[in-house]
C-alpha cells in the first residue's frame, strides 16, 4: 500500500465516520425539538436527559469481528447498526412509548427494528426499548441512509443498566451467581418502582385536569 492509497483509505474512513456524526446531529435535533415543543404544548417534559455516542473505530472492528462480518466498509455499514447511538432517559414508562411513537411518525425516519425489553425483559432483568432507525443524511455530492440506534428507558432502568454494565466488566463477563441473582431481584424492584411512580403520576394528572376544568367552569359561571 503506497502513500496515495493510504490517503484514499483515510479519506474514505473519515467520510464513513462523518455520516454517523451527522446522523447523530440530526436525531439529536429532532429530540430537542420534541422536548421543547412538548414542554410548551403540554406544560410537561417527558425527557429527563439524552446522551449520544459514536462507536470508536476500535469497537466497531471488535464488534464486526465478533459477529463474523466481513471487514469491509459496506459490510460494516449494513451489519453494525449501533455506530451512532442515542440513549433517552424518561421518568415514566408511558413517556417511553410516547417518545418512540413521536420519533417513528416522522416522515424521514424509517423504523428498521424495535426490540421491547420492557414487555419482554432479558433473562438477566435488563429492560429498555431499543429502536434501530434509518435516516437520510444529505452531503455535498451524495446522500446516504444511515442507521441510528435509539435506546429509551426510565431513570430506574438506566440506574440498573449502568450498575450491571460496570459489574459485567469488573468480573470480565464471569459474574458470580449470587450477584446475578441480586441484580435480577434489583431489576424486578426497579420495575415495581416504575409502575408505582406511573400510578402516582396518573393520579396527579387527573387532579390537575379536574382543577383546570373547575376553574374553566368558574369562569363561565
Ligand atoms: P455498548 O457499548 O453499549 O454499545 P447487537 O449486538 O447490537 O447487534 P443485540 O445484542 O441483539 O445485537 O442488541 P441489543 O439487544 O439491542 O443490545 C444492544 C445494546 O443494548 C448493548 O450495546 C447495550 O448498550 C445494551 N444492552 C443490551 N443488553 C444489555 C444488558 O443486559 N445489560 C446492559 N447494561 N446493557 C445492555 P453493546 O454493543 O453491547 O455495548
Amino acid at each position: 500500500i503506497d502513500f496515495e492509497q493510504m490517503k484514499e483509505v483515510k479519506t474514505e474512513l473519515t467520510r464513513f465516520m462523518m455520516s454517523y456524526k451527522f446522523a447523530l446531529h440530526e436525531v439529536m435535533t429532532k429530540i430537542d425539538i420534541l422536548k421543547e415543543e412538548f414542554q410548551y404544548v403540554h406544560d410537561y417534559n417527558p425527557i429527563e436527559h439524552v446522551k449520544s455516542r459514536l462507536k470508536s473505530p476500535e469497537s466497531i472492528l471488535n464488534k464486526a469481528y465478533r459477529k463474523g462480518c466481513a471487514l469491509s466498509l459496506d459490510s460494516i455499514r449494513e451489519n453494525i447498526r449501533d455506530i451512532a447511538g442515542i440513549r433517552i432517559t424518561c421518568s415514566f414508562i408511558s413517556d417511553i412509548y410516547e417518545i418512540s411513537k413521536m420519533i417513528q411518525q416522522q416522515k424521514d425516519v424509517k423504523l428498521i427494528e424495535c426490540k421491547d425489553y420492557i414487555q419482554n425483559p432479558k433473562p438477566n432483568g435488563y429492560q429498555s426499548l431499543h429502536m434501530i432507525i434509518k435516516i437520510p443524511v444529505f452531503m455535498s455530492d451524495r446522500s446516504e441512509e444511515v442507521y441510528v440506534e435509539i435506546q429509551i428507558r426510565t431513570i430506574a432502568m438506566d440506574f440498573w443498566a449502568s450498575l450491571e454494565h460496570k459489574i459485567y466488566y469488573k468480573y470480565d463477563e464471569d459474574v458470580p451467581q449470587h450477584l446475578k441473582e441480586e441484580l435480577k431481584e434489583a431489576a424486578l424492584q426497579a420495575a415495581q418502582l416504575d409502575v408505582k411512580m406511573e400510578n402516582i403520576q396518573k393520579e396527579m394528572k387527573e387532579v390537575k385536569k379536574r382543577n383546570s376544568e373547575n376553574s374553566v367552569h368558574q369562569l363561565i359561571v
